[in-house]
């Protein structure tokens, strides 16, 4: 008897075991194309509207509440009934009281700007798509901050049925300290919209360091058709109220109170007859607006307000989720265009398992963007005045503060958060930018130009960012920033390069002449032998560019004085960057037990500069295929972490062979099942482990391979 119990006990532990071991191997029951990855993008458009679903080795869509990006639960919860009989098909609420099941996820797909789940809800199959629209090209629309989330239905047993489909947000989705008290309104016309924010509001503001804003308002919004009702309130009351119901009862709770208080939820309801046509999609949008969406310091240390490009279009946020909503059919045939584009130029130029990799960068890249224009004097949007910025979005803080701890004490009060216009995130980022539209290159320059322009960094090298706090683009009239003068002078000068060669507009490069040479002649004076606190992988991408941004400016003299410079370096560097038994580059000149992933060769493939030897690089390549480790290639041999974008641009200065080793050694990485992050761009090449870089606009360095002019020695 007391065996018996005993085994009782033991069996469920073991098969909970065994199935957590089935798990841990990457098992799951539903289909995932083109493969599972570590986080699907939800409604990912803005560094402040950022929702995934962590996968790890998988979570159906029902498994799991989405989650900023941070890893902070954002309540988003949805049910379907069919003919009475209920279904949860997103989030994993608890509802005590009433009686639910999950629906079957049968397949879940991503592309570069849509998550498609299609899950079996009784007779019904429900596809169930969110779609990010990514329009490089079409400023209006890639400024708005607005996601959408479709979902149809088809009847599977031939008969007719009707479906009512639920969808609510939590409060989580405007603050993430949850603490705070949160308001919220419903408005009913054409499109109903639940508007919800911070009932204290910080300008600006983002709660410390952990990357929520508390400034502006979330909209949660759908068209007023297919017997809408709506309701806001307690979470287990407004969803039972769905589940026993099939419809709300278009009640408004307007007891305002703390996101953690009775959890209240901003709800919809919908019904529709499913037959065995799919039906249209009932569509509902989501978007997190600020305005004043940035602030931007112009000459005179004045700060200037900018706002969302969208409002030279649309007057009111209202007038905006109106035509949004409404565009649906168009903005998914766009996306469909777009997606199938970046699948054929990357599967045609690469290989598909590039391009599974690329669709997975395109809205983490974009979706830490915001583009902006600033007002006229007379109070109209200037639309000349356009400015792409960008949110670095990192949680290493705190390494980066310890070693700098002893020069700028004041970066330990203020680097919780995330930089403004880090030129060294939008560097390994730019690939995507070049790839989808040049221009915006320029619109992520200009902010960092004028501002140098301005005068008021003091420093002979270029700034590390616009600012040290998301959206604070307020400079660092002190010097004080991040201090990295090689890198990041070279990294302007290569951009400014790469833009101009792309688009033929000389418009920066004359207009910033004396930024640009200020920086070139920096480099010129340092950059050979940079002093030790200088990063010493950084000389070997910048010097190609001296010379050839010289030549571009149509400054003959320095530009022969640059060319012959950069000749001369060249030279030099190889004898001292270059193993004794010439096998590998080194990571410090002479030191014989370094090496390094040589990703700054890559400006040369990008600029297609030819300065660096088709030896070196050949040598390079030979080394990495002989040395690599389970999931990449080393950054250098201070430790064993890999980088995704740096592996992919050391990628262009390889063999064909070696590019494809740098592809799929970061494919098993994402594929591993060892994390659920969105994206991470940093992880050990031997045993995978992730580090806290995710989410990082950073990953859209991968499209290098899609854009560059030629690569280096296939
Ligand atoms: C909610 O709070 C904001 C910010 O304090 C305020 O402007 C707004 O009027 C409040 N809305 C409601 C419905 O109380
Ligand atoms: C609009 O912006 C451009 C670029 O910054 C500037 O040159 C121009 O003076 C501005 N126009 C007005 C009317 O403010
Ligand atoms: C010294 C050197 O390598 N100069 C190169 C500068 O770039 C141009 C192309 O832009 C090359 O033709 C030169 O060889």
């Amino acid at each position: 008897m007391r065996y018996t119990s005993l085994i009782m006990v033991l069996l469920p532990l073991l098969v909970a075991f065994l199935s957590a071991v089935t798990t841990v191997s990457g098992v799951i029951s539903w289909t995932a194309a083109p493969f599972l990855p570590p986080s699907y993008p939800l409604a990912v458009r803005t560094p402040y509207l950022s929702a995934w679903l962590p996968q790890g080795t998988g979570a159906a869509l029902n498994d799991v509440w989405p989650q900023f990006w941070n890893g902070q639960i954002l309540g988003w919860a949805g049910f379907v009934r069919v003919d009475g009989t209920a279904y949860s098909f997103l989030g994993n609420p608890a509802v005590p009281g009433s009686t639910f099941t999950k629906a079957t996820q049968t397949s879940a797909k991503f592309t570069s700007t849509q998550s498609t789940f299609v899950m079996t809800a009784g007779p019904v199959e429900l596809t169930v798509n969110f779609l990010s629209p990514v329009e490089p090209t079409n400023l209006l629309h890639q400024s708005i901050p607005f996601s959408y989330l479709a979902v149809s239905a088809v009847s599977t047993d031939g008969a007719a049925h009707t479906v009512a489909i639920y969808n609510d947000i939590s409060a989580e989705w405007v603050s993430g300290d949850i603490s705070l008290v949160a308001n919220w309104t419903t408005t009913t016309s054409s499109v109903y919209t639940h508007q919800v924010q911070l009932a204290t509001q910080t300008q600006f503001g983002e709660f410390s360091g952990q990357g929520q804003t508390e400034y502006g308002s979330v909209y949660f919004s759908c068209i007023d058709a297919n017997a809408l009702t709506y309701q806001t309130g307690q979470d287990t009351i407004v969803r039972a109220q769905f589940i026993k119901n099939g419809a709300l009862p278009n009640t408004q709770d307007t007891n305002f109170r703390a996101v953690n208080n009775d959890w209240p939820v901003f709800a919809f309801a919908h019904t529709i007859t499913v037959g065995t046509t799919v039906s249209t999609p009932v569509k509902f949008t989501i978007g997190q607006v600020r305005d004043p969406a940035i602030e931007y310091i112009i000459a005179g240390n004045v700060y200037q307000k900018r706002s969302y490009y969208w409002w030279s279009t649309f007057s009111t946020v209202a007038a905006l989720i109106s035509d949004f909503i409404n565009a649906y059919p168009t903005a998914l045939a766009t996306a469909n265009t777009f997606d199938a584009k970046v699948q054929a130029d990357a599967t045609s130029k690469v290989s598909g398992t590039y391009a599974d990799i690329a669709a997975l960068a395109v809205r983490q890249a974009f979706g830490a963007t915001e583009l902006t224009i600033s007002k006229a004097s007379d109070g109209s949007w200037n639309t000349s005045d356009i400015m792409m910025f960008m949110k670095g979005i990192d949680f290493q803080r705190w390494g980066m503060l310890l070693q700098t701890f002893s020069l700028y004490i004041c970066q330990i009060l203020l680097c919780f958060n995330q930089n403004i216009n880090t030129v060294d995130v939008i560097y390994p980022a730019w690939p995507i930018f070049m790839y989808t539209n040049p221009t915006l290159g320029k619109y992520l320059l200009n902010g960092l130009l004028a501002y140098q322009a301005t005068g008021q960094y003091p420093n002979a090298w270029a700034v590390h960012d616009l600012g040290t706090e998301y959206p604070a683009a307020i400079g660092h009239n002190l010097g004080m920033d991040e201090k990295m003068p090689i890198e990041e002078s070279g990294n302007m000068l290569i951009m400014s390069l790469d833009y101009l060669k792309r688009t033929q507009d000389t418009s920066l490069a004359s207009t910033y002449t004396a930024q640009l040479d200020q920086w070139a002649t920096y480099l010129v004076e340092n950059t050979l032998y940079p002093a030790d606190q200088l990063a010493t992988t950084d000389f070997s991408g910048s010097l190609p560019n001296q010379t050839n941004l010289a030549a571009t400016l149509g400054n003959t003299g320095k530009s022969a004085t640059y060319a012959s410079t950069a000749a001369s370096y060249m030279i030099s560097w190889q004898e001292v960057g270059m193993s004794s038994d010439g096998t590998h580059l080194l990571l410090e000149y002479g030191v014989q037990a370094t090496n390094m992933l040589a990703y700054n060769l890559a400006a040369d493939t990008l600029l297609g500069t030819g300065i660096v030897p088709v030896s070196v690089m050949n040598t390079q390549s030979t080394y990495y295929a002989n040395n690599f480790d389970l999931y990449g290639f080393p950054i250098d041999t201070r430790s064993t972490y890999a980088s995704a974008m740096w592996s992919l641009w050391t990628a262009t200065t390889t063999s064909t062979a070696v590019r494809d080793a740098f592809i799929s050694k970061l494919h098993n990485w994402l594929t591993s099942g060892l994390t659920n992050i969105p994206f991470g761009d940093r992880f050990l090449a031997d045993t995978g482990t992730t580090s806290t870089n995710m989410a990082r606009p950073v990953v859209g360095g991968v499209f290098i391979l899609a854009s560059v002019f030629e690569s280096g020695i296939h």
